[in-house]
């Protein structure tokens, strides 16, 4: 792939995500949360962008890492989880980011409780991904990277 302006790419995993794997497998997979972190840093490598993962099931702590990587990061990948569906402080933050970020979901959240249908935080991002399990992530980073690589 020709040079790519995206150097550093933060993902954010939202409240329970450290739990993954452990219940619920059927609707979120089997991998545990360090699976899907070690699997992002290795794609990072080949893709030659530095990927650093923070989860956290505080609103505050993820409000506090959202504003610092507008000074640190070029792209952000950020599964909000159950704030998805309730937290303007979140929203407010991604609002505030001049970088791209991709809402990515495991599960299909349209095809769930009517409660799941409702984003947040969807229209203070680019894009997002639902229903895809960790290939969802996956494929978040690698379209951060060709949005900002220069045609060939
Ligand atoms: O599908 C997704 O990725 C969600 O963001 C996951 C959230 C849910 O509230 C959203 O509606 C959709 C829940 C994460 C809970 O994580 C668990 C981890 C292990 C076992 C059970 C749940």
């Amino acid at each position: 792939m020709p040079a790519t302006k995206m150097k550093s790419i933060l993902v954010i995993h939202g409240p329970n995500l450290n739990r993954l794997g452990r219940r619920e497998p059927e609707i979120y997979g089997r991998h545990t949360l360090a699976d899907i972190d070690a699997e992002l840093v290795q794609a990072g490598n080949a893709l030659g962008v530095d990927v650093q993962t923070f989860q956290s099931n505080h609103e505050g702590e993820l409000v506090d890492r959202i504003q610092q990587a507008a000074e640190e990061v070029d792209g952000l990948i950020i599964n909000p989880a159950a704030y998805t569906h309730t937290s303007v402080a979140l929203r407010d933050a991604l609002l505030m980011l001049d970088i791209p970020v991709i809402e990515v979901h495991l599960s299909n959240i349209y095809r769930r409780e009517a409660f799941r249908h409702h984003s947040m935080t969807a229209p203070a991002a680019t894009g997002q991904i639902a229903g895809l399990g960790k290939n969802g992530y996956l494929l978040a980073l690698e379209a951060l990277v060709r949005m900002a690589t220069d045609a060939p």
